[in-house]
């Protein structure tokens, strides 16, 4: 743990303990709004990269994990790119977000399916409470990058999202990015 670094400009982790993982265009089947354009892309281009320091295994009571969530910059038919989006499986459990660098926005939806945002640029803080399910999208051209700190013992549900998905999507309508109720397609 001692030699493990955040370096506090980016966001980014280095040393013992730091958990990478990656996900491109061919991983976010049915993830996106127009699902046969992201079919059409290139499956190798990144969407984002998650970067985690797990001090306790995952599922300890009592515990937390921080990590650095990076979303590049990108559209797939005008939706941002963006994170796959989760409730907590633990769906009590909170979590805080911060903005490092770029702009972007925090998408949220409560069990009821209301959704919301609140836009992101360097030094926003984002306090997600239990039960909201949330996802990153990046509105500008450079890479957004995101702090995040949440309990060890969360986990993730991404089967309720994949299911009923978020009831709005965060599109670039002339320019602007605007929240659009709507389903899948
Ligand atoms: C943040 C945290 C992680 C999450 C990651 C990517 O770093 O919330 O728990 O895994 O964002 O989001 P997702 O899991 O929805 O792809
Ligand atoms: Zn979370």
């Amino acid at each position: 743990m001692i030699d493990t670094k955040v370096n506090i400009a980016t966001g980014k982790l280095t040393g013992g303990g730091v958990v990478n993982s990656r996900r491109t265009i061919g991983d976010l089947k049915n993830v996106f709004l127009h699902e046969a354009v992201r079919a059409a892309m290139d499956p190798g281009t990144v969407v984002y990269e998650v970067q985690s320091h797990e001090a306790v295994p995952q599922g300890t009571p009592g515990g937390l994990f921080f990590g650095t969530s990076n979303v590049m910059p990108g559209q797939v038919g005008g939706e941002y790119f963006m994170t796959k989006g989760h409730y907590h499986a633990r769906r009590e459990c909170a979590e805080y977000y911060w903005c490092i660098e770029g702009t972007g926005a925090l998408i949220l939806m409560d069990e009821k399916g209301k959704c919301w945002y609140e836009p992101m640029a360097p030094g926003t803080l984002h306090y997600i409470p239990g039960y909201v399910a949330h996802r990153l999208a990046n509105t500008g051209n450079t890479p957004l990058r995101v702090g995040a700190c949440w309990p060890s013992d969360a986990g993730h549900d991404y089967a309720s999202i994949s299911e009923s998905g978020f009831t709005a999507r965060l599109m670039n309508v002339e320019g602007k990015p605007t929240l659009v109720p709507c389903g899948k397609e």
